[in-house]
């Protein structure tokens, strides 16, 4: 590796630093009001995975915290953050497709005024945007503290609704063999008895 190579190496990481320790007083923030909302809304335990990369929130080290960012990932958190207004595409590195999806469908400016009324943001998402494709709407999930990426996490009920009409058509197979099955097995125990009663009959 020659020299030049070294020297730009190393100001790439200088700069990657720099940029970190800019970023973090402002994306380390997970926005607690949010976890807490939805903990006493659905007393359901959640922890900063419902909308992070990472469980514990992006300060931190990890995969998917502020301290393990490249250079590029730290460029992407950087725009992530100036998705100030709705409509722009987001993809924050700390932040899971469900975050992501929150910040591009509010804007970054409307989020933050949702701190003192995060019931109010389930309002703000789109009522037909299901990212896990379970049947229950993101904003439900949110209220309900299921998560959003997750299909085997939800309402029961809500899932079981979803289930059955996923399923109508073998449902309906199921139950038409069952039925035809019983109908046949009563007229051939029918046809038992009869032939059970001609057969007496003839020795009498
Ligand atoms: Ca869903």
């Amino acid at each position: 590796m020659t020299s030049c190579n070294l020297i730009f190496r190393a100001a790439r990481r200088r700069l990657a630093l720099a940029l970190a320790l800019i970023l973090l007083p402002v994306a380390a923030r997970a926005y607690p009001e949010f976890q807490a909302f939805v903990v006493k809304h659905s007393g359901r335990p959640i922890n900063c995975a419902l909308c992070h990369t990472h469980k514990d929130g992006p300060e931190g080290t990890a995969p998917g915290q502020i301290g393990q960012l490249s250079p590029a990932e730290l460029e992407r958190l950087g725009r992530a953050r100036a998705a100030f207004e709705p409509g722009t595409r987001v993809d924050s590195p700390i932040l899971n497709p469900f975050g992501n999806h929150i910040i591009q469908q509010v804007g970054k400016k409307r989020f933050l005024e949702f701190r003192v009324a995060p019931e109010q943001l389930a309002a703000a998402l789109a009522s037909d945007s299901d990212l896990d494709h379970d049947g229950i709407p993101d904003a439900r999930e949110y209220l309900d503290g299921t998560h959003p990426l997750n299909k085997s996490d939800g309402h029961p009920w809500l899932l079981f609704q979803t289930n059955v009409q996923r399923n109508m058509l073998p449902l309906l197979l199921a139950l038409a063999a069952t039925a035809l099955g019983l109908y046949g097995l009563t007229h051939l125990l029918r046809g038992f008895d009869a032939a059970t009663r001609a057969h007496g009959e003839d020795e009498e």
